[in-house]
C-alpha cells in the first residue's frame, strides 16, 4: 500500500506524535506489518497491521482474545512488579471507533501497537535460547490457566489434524491445478502416517487430553529478545487460542530444532537438532511441569513429530491447491516447504526413543 494511504490510516488510531515514516516490517506468512516512527524523538514508534481477514474471518472475535490476554498477562506482571512491563507484553492502540481495530471502507483490517525497542527477534537459535523460550512458552501457557474469560478459536480447528487430513483429501480429489502426479509419492507417505498423526484428536474426545490457551504459532520468531537474550515477550497472538499443549511444544521445535530453515530446498540440510530439543524441553518442563498431566508428558514426543507432519500436510495442500493461503516467493515454494518438513519428520522419528527417555529423567 501507498504510504500516503498507510498515514491515513495510522490517523485513526490515538497515537501520540506525528508520523515520519510507515516501513515494511518482519516476513510473516499471514499478514502484513510496518514499523510506523514518528518525528518527536521522545515519541515511541508503533506496528501498524493489516489483518489477514481472509484467515481470520472474525476480527471482532480475534481482537477480543488478543484483549483479553494481553489484560491478563499485564495485571499478572504487575502484580510481580516487575519492571519495564511495556516491554514485556504487547500493547494495542485504540481506534476512534474504541476498538483496538480498525476497518476501512475497501475491507480491509487494521490495527496498531506500541514498538517494543531494543528488542531482536531470529529465524534461527542456540541451546541458550532456546532453554529461554522453553521456559518462556511453558510460563505463558501457566499464565493462562486462570483466564477467566473464554476464548473462541480465530481458525476453527487451527491444529486438529484430522481436519488438515480432509484438507489434504480434498485438493488430491479436486486436484484444481493439476499438480497432483508431482506429489503423488509424498501424499502417499503421508497417508500412511495419518491415523496415527490423529491421535490427540482421539485422546480428546475420549476425554484423556486437554484443551487450554495456547499460543498456536511457537514459531521461532514470534518470540522477542533484549540485547543480553533474555525473553522479552511472546510475540503475533493471533492465533492464541484453546488447544492441545502439543501446538506449543511441537512448533516451536519445528522451527527451532531443525537444522535449518523451514523453506530450505536442500534436504540434505534439514534434520533435528537434539541439543535444541533438551534445552527447550528442560525450559519448557521447569515451566509448564506445574499444570501438564501425565498424558501431557508423555505425549510430547508425538508432538515433536506431528508438528513436521501437519506442516508438511499443509504446505503441500496449498501447493495442490495452487498457492492460495501462504505468501509465496517462488512457483515451488510451498513444494519446497513440504518437502523440508516431510525429511525433518522422519529425522525427528528417527529420535523417539531418546526423546522419551530425556523427558522420563527430567520429569523425576
Ligand atoms: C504462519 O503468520 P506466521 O508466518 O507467523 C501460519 C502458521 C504456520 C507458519 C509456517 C495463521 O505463521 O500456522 O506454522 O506460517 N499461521 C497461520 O511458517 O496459518
Ligand atoms: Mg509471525
Amino acid at each position: 500500500m501507498e504510504e500516503k494511504n498507510l498515514l491515513q490510516l495510522v490517523s485513526h488510531f490515538d497515537v501520540q506524535g506525528t508520523v515520519k515514516s510507515v516501513k515494511p516490517l518482519g516476513n510473516g506468512l499471514i499478514n502484513d506489518t510496518y514499523k510506523v516512527t514518528m518525528n518527536e524523538e521522545d515519541e515511541p514508534a508503533y506496528v501498524l497491521q493489516r489483518i489477514n481477514n481472509a484467515i481470520f474471518k472474525d476480527v471482532e472475535l480475534l481482537q477480543s482474545n488478543i484483549e483479553a490476554v494481553t489484560a491478563h498477562l499485564r495485571k499478572k506482571l504487575e502484580e510481580k512488579q516487575v519492571a519495564d512491563i511495556d516491554r514485556r507484553v504487547l500493547h494495542f492502540i485504540k481506534a476512534e471507533t474504541g476498538k483496538t481495530y480498525w476497518r476501512e471502507a475497501d475491507d480491509t483490517y487494521w490495527r496498531m501497537m506500541r514498538f517494543i525497542p531494543n528488542a531482536f527477534t531470529y529465524e534461527t537459535v542456540n541451546e541458550k535460547y532456546s532453554h529461554a523460550a522453553g521456559l518462556a512458552f511453558g510460563e505463558f501457557e501457566a499464565a493462562l490457566v486462570d483466564l477467566p474469560q473464554q476464548l473462541g478459536e480465530t481458525i476453527p480447528d487451527f491444529h486438529n489434524m484430522e481436519l488438515r487430513a480432509r484438507q489434504l483429501k480434498e485438493a488430491v480429489q479436486n486436484n484444481p491445478v493439476k499438480r497432483l502426479s508431482v506429489v503423488e509419492s509424498m501424499v502417499e507417505e503421508l497417508n500412511r502416517n495419518m491415523e496415527e498423526m490423529c491421535k490427540a484428536e482421539q485422546l480428546h474426545r475420549d476425554g484423556k487430553l486437554p484443551k487450554r490457551i495456547c499460543h498456536c504459532d511457537t514459531k521461532v520468531n514470534n518470540m522477542m529478545f533484549d540485547a543480553d537474550g533474555n525473553i522479552l515477550c511472546v510475540i503475533d497472538l493471533d492465533t492464541v487460542m484453546p488447544s492441545y499443549v502439543f501446538s506449543d511444544y511441537g512448533d516451536f521445535l519445528r522451527t527451532g530444532a531443525n537444522f535449518t530453515a523451514e523453506d530450505d530446498p536442500n534436504l540434505a540440510n534439514v534434520g533435528f537438532n537434539m541439543d535444541i530439543f533438551k534445552a527447550f524441553t528442560k525450559g519448557y518442563l521447569t515451566s509448564a511441569g506445574t499444570f501438564l498431566t501425565p498424558i501431557e508428558r508423555e505425549h510430547l514426543p508425538f508432538a515433536a513429530k506431528l508438528f513436521p507432519f501437519m506442516q508438511c500436510v499443509r504446505f503441500l495442500t496449498d501447493y495442490i491447491n495452487g498457492d492460495v493461503y501462504y505468501k509465496i516467493k517462488y512457483p515451488e515454494h510451498n513444494l519446497d516447504r513440504a518437502k523440508n518438513q516431510l525429511a525433518l519428520f522422519n529425522s525427528v522419528c528417527l529420535h523417539e526413543e531418546e526423546m522419551k527417555n530425556f523427558i522420563a529423567e527430567n520429569s523425576k
